[in-house]
């Protein structure tokens, strides 16, 4: 029976060992040019490039005929998409998904609204892959799933919400609020997914000391935590440092941005995602 895990591109990565998976791109666009956010895709370039072009930028989740595709013609289908409050990714995953099951009936598709991005797709996509390759079957992986889901975090550190705020992801008084140099926001993805600014600080150090807090104000498990990060490796090791002087058997994995999250989190913005309790 092939069973088969497919993301949008939000979660990062474009590969997975050990099963079957996809990644499906969402699309930059500007005027002059537009990017499709896959493997061969320089995200870094793509932020200078658009930065250089001004202009305005949208951003484009896949329709019903790109999942459709992904999907391969696997027997089971595990979903995950970035939060549906602020894309039509899920919303276009949950039809393609309908179309599909419509014409082969036997099949069976599960669509994860991540309510999130980038590190926390990243867990629940690893936490599949650990549940499909033990065995588990399609009603016990999807009920697993759920649960895990339920106890995972995203808290994040950015310097510019302008593009967030040009595509109306944020209201455009928290654009202004940081509009200053050197104020770092540090902010979560909240229950049902939006984006969420808790506190403006001064700098990264101090906006790095107020993850850690939070961190520990919401009961983190020292299992696992995932950082990644828009051109800003210094951020991503310093705030690495942080966590193990918590709990020093932590394991961290640090990766850069893809695409999407490189365009709205912006140059030096860092994801983290987490378990807790
Ligand atoms: O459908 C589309 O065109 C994609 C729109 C995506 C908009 C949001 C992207 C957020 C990327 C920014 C910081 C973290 C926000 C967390 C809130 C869930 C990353």
């Amino acid at each position: 029976m092939k069973t088969k895990v497919v993301c949008d591109s939000s979660c990062d990565i474009y590969n997975m060992e050990d099963i079957d998976f996809s990644a499906v791109p969402l699309h930059i666009i500007n005027s002059s040019k537009e990017y499709i956010d896959n493997e061969d895709l320089d995200a870094d370039k793509m932020a200078k490039e658009l930065s250089e072009s001004g202009g305005k930028t949208s951003t484009s989740c896949p329709g019903i005929g790109d999942w459709l595709n992904a999907f391969d013609d696997a027997e089971q289908i595990f979903v995950v998409t970035i939060t549906g409050a602020l894309s039509g990714s899920y919303n276009s995953a949950v039809q393609a998904a309908a179309q599909y099951t419509e014409k082969f009936p036997e099949r069976k598709v599960c669509v994860i609204d991540s309510k999130s991005t980038g590190p926390v797709l990243v867990l629940i996509l690893e936490k599949l892959r650990e549940l499909i390759m033990s065995g588990a079957s399609f009603e016990e992986t999807k009920q697993k799933i759920h649960k895990y889901h339920d106890k995972l975090h995203l808290l994040f550190v950015l310097s510019s919400v302008q593009n967030l705020a040009n595509n109306g992801r944020v209201n455009k008084l928290a654009a202004a609020a940081i509009g200053l140099l050197g104020v770092c926001l540090m902010g979560q993805a909240s229950d049902a997914g939006e984006l969420e600014i808790l506190t403006k600080c001064r700098g990264q150090k101090k906006a790095l000391k107020k993850v850690i807090e939070k961190m520990k104000e919401l009961n983190w498990i020292n299992r696992k935590v995932i950082i990644h990060h828009c051109n800003n490796i210094e951020g991503a090791n310093e705030l690495s440092k942080l966590i193990l002087e918590q709990k020093s058997d932590c394991v961290i994995e640090i990766r850069k941005t893809g695409g999407l999250c490189r365009f709205y989190a912006e140059e030096g913005g860092l994801l983290i995602g987490f378990e807790k309790i």
